[in-house]
């Protein structure tokens, strides 16, 4: 048998567990870790420009192809800048493994040179933590990072490794274990079949029903079970800002988006329904807007293989803990074997019921929103023309503000995993190192960034990292010249008392800085111009682009609910407008 180094085994393991890229950034307490990159070629490292940066790319890469991202980063700051892309892939359940170097074990507590307690700076963020005592149990514990990370409800997983661990002169036999146990460990994923059915009777016997799908339809790939089911029934469904994508944007039976920004029908939909399957979705704040007023009519199905998201927030009248693919794959074999059937006469009054909602203040069929001209750019209009010039086909990466509701409410995704926005924790400067991961995921695909010009600021070192690793992103950033999404809450909230969200003519010359980084810049000013220079930008297939978009400053996102205490249908339909 081999023997090797810590260093070695640890990359050795990432391979063998399946990593391709490892994205990271050297440091002293991970240097022999980095020599032993150096020294094979299986494990791609990229290099970025910022910790949080390697890991919204692992990230990205995770979210749009379903594998676990590796992040390898030193200790201290290293560690630290980590953070808040760690917390990002917590709170949206992104399967992950992070590796962080350590000061040598006889250090810490030292306070020795970067050293910082990233177990415990990390616990409250992670789904599990590891820290590596001896090289001998580096294999094991990497294979148990991964299991962790991607099984049950996926998660980051912490892999902190003190240096003398990967001591280039301690050697040992590697082995990477076959099979990956864990006694306390095991998550639950067919559901209990009494529970299904009688979930199943309370479906066929819905007259007002809905079904509300999460980012856990697309994290159990159950996509096709969801489609499936929602097709066999006719229900309508709405989507979460995570669940974007599992069931197609532009089909009939899509209601569109639910939640603060979510459209009139699938808000109005949600208060009336009487029972709702919600899917892989955790009720949370953005979606359920006063919890006690929700849904006041409704028997609530929940299915989620994460026990404590059942009635975290919201009762469940019929809990499923399970794997949404498998239950789904369950529920609609008994539909299908029942004698029971829709009732065809009230489900067609309640469709009829949603297309009236649909006509009356539609996002897709009333015109109220997004009316460009001349030289008024409509920031809405700027996602349709993505939409059209990519044919909707594009992986679509967002930072965090208007421009992403905007993106969400109007691309219209009809694929899982072609939407990767920072949901839970709201992260600006998500999308253009999201996005790298994407491109290195699927190197062929159109991937865009949909940001702002406040949030781009936030990861703009990256534009170098596009650059050495030749990664063509089109950046389409919609540009109202102020931290938009907070104008529109001092707007409605605080009299229109603009505290400290413009920029008093600092921005920078994006296009000049673009350039500088060796990319493609396009400034766009008008509508007249918008599509021909969307269609120059994505024509250039090999090259990085920033499109500096002026859109029309004063532009706010609607529907919006209405808070405090009040119920989903209470939205803003536009800035004078209540329903
Ligand atoms: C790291 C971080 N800091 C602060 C916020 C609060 N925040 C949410 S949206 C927003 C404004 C974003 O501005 P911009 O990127 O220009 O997008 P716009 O809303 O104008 O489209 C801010 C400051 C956040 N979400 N993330
Ligand atoms: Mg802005």
């Amino acid at each position: 048998m081999e023997l090797m180094s810590g260093g070695d085994i640890l990359i050795r393991a990432l391979r063998d567990a399946g990593v391709e890229y490892l994205w990271g950034y050297p440091g002293g307490a991970a240097l022999h870790i980095y020599d032993a990159i150096f020294r094979q070629e299986d494990v791609h490292h990229v290099l970025v420009r910022h910790e949080q940066a390697a890991v919204h790319a692992a990230d990205g890469y995770a979210r749009s192809s379903g594998k676990v991202g590796a992040v390898l980063v030193t200790s201290g700051p290293g560690a630290t800048n980590a953070i808040t892309g760690i917390a990002t892939a917590y709170m949206d359940s992104i399967p992950m493994v992070i590796i962080s170097g350590q000061v040598t074990q006889d250090k810490i507590g030292d306070d020795a040179f970067q050293e910082t307690d990233m177990m415990g700076i990390s616990r409250p963020i992670v789904k599990h933590s590891f820290m590596v005592k001896r090289p001998e149990d580096i294999a094991e514990i990497v294979a148990k990072a991964f299991y962790i990370a991607s099984s049950g409800r996926p998660g980051p997983v912490v892999v902190d490794v003190p240096k003398d661990v990967t001591d280039p002169n301690v050697k040992i036999a590697y082995k990477y274990p076959e099979k990956v146990k864990i006694r306390s460990y095991q998550p639950t994923t067919k559901g209990h079949s009494g529970q299904i059915k009688r979930a199943v009777k309370q479906l066929l016997g819905a007259k007002k029903p809905m079904i509300y799908a999460g980012g856990g339809v697309i994290m159990a790939e159950a996509s096709e079970q969801l489609t499936r089911l929602a097709k066999l029934l006719n229900y309508p469904v709405t989507n979460t800002l995570m669940g974007l994508g599992c069931f197609p944007g532009s089909d009939r039976q899509f209601v569109g988006m639910l939640g603060m920004h979510g459209t009139f029908e699938a808000n109005t939909a949600m208060h009336y329904a009487d029972v709702i399957l919600a899917v892989g979705a955790r009720f949370d704040d953005r979606v359920t807007n006063t919890p006690s007023k929700f849904c006041p009519e409704a028997t609530i199905i929940h299915i989620d293989i994460d026990p404590t998201s059942i009635s975290k927030t919201v009762p469940a009248d019929i809990p499923i803990v399970g794997s949404c693919d498998a239950v789904l794959e369950e529920m609609i074999e008994q539909i299908e074997g029942s004698d029971k059937k829709p009732d065809h006469k009230a489900l067609s009054a309640w469709w009829q019921q949603i297309d009236e909602w649909r006509n009356r203040h539609g996002l897709y069929t009333a015109s109220r929103y997004g009316e460009s001209s001349g030289s008024l750019i409509k920031p809405q209009d700027v996602i349709k023309m993505l939409h059209k010039v990519t044919d909707g086909k594009a992986y679509v990466c967002s930072d965090v503000g208007q421009h992403q509701m905007f993106a969400a409410q109007y691309y219209l995704f009809d694929k899982p995993r072609q939407w990767i926005n920072s949901g839970g924790l709201g992260t600006m400067g998500f999308g253009l190192p999201a996005a790298m991961g994407v491109r290195m995921a699927h190197p062929n695909a159109d991937v865009a960034v949909v940001t702002g010009e406040g949030s781009i600021q936030m990861c703009i070192q990256e534009l170098s990292s596009c650059t050495q690793h030749q990664l063509p992103v089109k950046i389409i950033t919609l540009n109202n010249q102020a931290l938009g999404m907070v104008k529109q809450w001092q707007d409605m909230q605080y009299g229109s008392r603009y505290s400290h969200i413009l920029y008093e003519d600092s921005l920078p010359d994006f296009i000049k800085l673009a350039e500088a980084y060796g990319h493609v810049g396009i400034k766009v000013t008008g509508f007249d111009e918008l599509e021909s220079k969307m269609r120059e930008c994505f024509a250039m297939k090999d090259r990085t682009v920033f499109m500096d978009i002026y859109v029309d400053p004063g532009e706010h996102v609607y529907p919006m609910h209405v808070a405090p205490n009040g119920s989903m249908k209470d939205l803003w339909l536009s800035k004078t407008e209540r329903t």
